[in-house]
C-alpha cells in the first residue's frame, strides 16, 4: 500500500478554536515515522492551502464561515482526487469535520462508487434548517448524501457523494431533535452507543463492514476522535460522555484493515489547545496505525 498524508488546518466549522492545529499535533506525535515502521510507503504532502482569517460569524449565524469552508473543501477535493488517481491511499488529518465534505468528494469523483463509515459521537446530519448552532461541522454527513445548502451539497461539482444505503454511522450518542428526524427518514444505517452496549463492537463492525462495502469500489472512513470517551480523548471541542473505549476503537479499526475495504480515511477534531500533553493526538496516531494494519502480534 502507498499512502499520502495531508493536513487540513481548518477550524471554520467548529464552535471552539484550535482544531486547526490538529494536523501539526498528529504529525508531532510521530505519524509519519510510525507508518514507515509498519513498512508502509508514505509521503507527507503537507497541508492544503486554505483561508486563514475567519469572516465575521455574526453575519451568517445559520452557516458559520460557509465561504471559507466551501473554498477549503474544493481545494481538498482536488488534491484528494489527484492522490487517489495516482493510486495512493489518502490519510486526511483535520481540522474540523466539515473537511470530510472535501475528502469524500475527492475520492468519490475518482471512484465509481464508495461506501462510507462515519464513526462519531454526533450524527453530523444537521442542515441549515435543523442546526441550532450554525456550525458546519455538525452538517457534513447530510451534505455528503445530498441534503442541505447547494454550496455544500455540490462540492466537487456532483451529488450525492455516497449512497445512503452504503453509509453507516457508528458510536452516536448526541443528536439534535431535527437531526434525529432527518436520520430516521434516511436510509442510513445507524449504530448508536446503545447498540454497541447490547451487541458489542465486534458484531456492530461486522455489520458496518458488510453494509458499507456492498457493491462499491472502496470504503472511506471518517473518524471523529470525539467518538471515544472524553477520558481517553480529552482534546476535542464537543466532548460527550459515555463514549467508546480505547480497546473498542482499536478493534473497530483493526477489523477495517483486516477486511481490506478501506481506500481512504480522515481523522478529525483533534484540538491540541484542549488536550492534555498531546494525549489525543497520540491516540489519533495509534488509531490510524490500527486502521493501516498494525497488530499486537
Ligand atoms: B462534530 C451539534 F449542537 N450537533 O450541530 C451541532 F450538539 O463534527 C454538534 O461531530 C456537532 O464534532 C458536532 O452543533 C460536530 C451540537
Ligand atoms: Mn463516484
Ligand atoms: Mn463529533
Ligand atoms: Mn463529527
Amino acid at each position: 500500500m502507498k499512502v499520502k498524508v495531508l493536513g487540513v488546518p481548518s477550524d471554520f466549522g467548529a464552535n471552539r478554536r484550535g482544531v486547526d492545529m490538529g494536523p501539526s499535533a498528529i504529525r508531532y506525535a510521530g505519524l509519519i515515522d510510525k507508518l514507515k515502521e509498519l513498512k508502509i510507503k508514505v509521503e507527507d504532502i503537507s497541508d492544503i492551502n486554505i483561508p486563514i482569517t475567519r469572516s465575521d460569524i455574526s453575519k451568517c449565524q445559520k452557516l458559520k464561515c460557509l465561504d471559507e469552508i466551501v473554498v477549503s473543501c474544493e481545494a481538498l477535493s482536488n488534491t484528494v482526487s489527484e492522490v487517489v488517481s495516482d493510486g495512493y491511499f489518502p490519510i486526511v488529518l483535520g481540522g474540523d469535520h466539515s473537511i470530510a465534505i472535501g475528502s469524500v468528494a475527492g475520492v468519490s469523483r475518482v471512484k465509481e462508487s464508495i461506501g462510507l463509515i462515519w464513526i462519531d459521537a454526533h450524527g453530523d446530519f444537521n442542515t441549515q434548517k435543523t442546526s441550532n448552532s450554525g456550525n458546519i461541522h455538525g452538517m457534513p454527513l447530510s451534505a455528503i448524501v445530498g441534503k442541505g445548502v447547494d454550496e455544500l451539497v455540490n462540492c466537487g461539482g456532483f451529488s450525492p457523494k455516497v449512497k445512503e444505503e452504503n453509509t453507516v454511522l457508528v458510536g452516536v450518542r448526541d443528536l439534535d431533535e431535527g437531526e434525529k428526524r432527518l436520520l430516521k427518514e434516511s436510509k442510513l444505517t445507524i449504530f448508536t452507543m446503545d447498540d454497541i452496549d447490547r451487541k458489542g463492537m465486534y458484531q456492530i463492525m461486522k455489520e458496518a463492514i458488510r453494509i458499507s462495502s456492498k457493491d462499491v469500489e472502496g470504503v472511506h472512513l471518517s473518524f471523529d476522535i470525539d467518538v471515544l470517551d472524553p477520558l481517553e480523548a480529552p482534546g476535542v471541542g464537543t466532548p460527550v460522555k459515555g463514549g467508546i473505549s480505547y480497546r473498542e476503537a482499536h478493534l473497530a479499526l483493526e477489523m477495517l484493515s483486516e477486511n481490506e475495504i478501506l481506500t481512504s480515511l480522515d481523522l478529525v477534531e483533534v484540538n491540541p489547545i484542549l488536550d492534555q500533553y498531546n494525549k489525543t493526538a497520540e491516540l489519533a496516531v495509534e488509531l490510524i496505525l490500527s486502521a493501516l494494519g498494525k497488530r499486537i502480534l
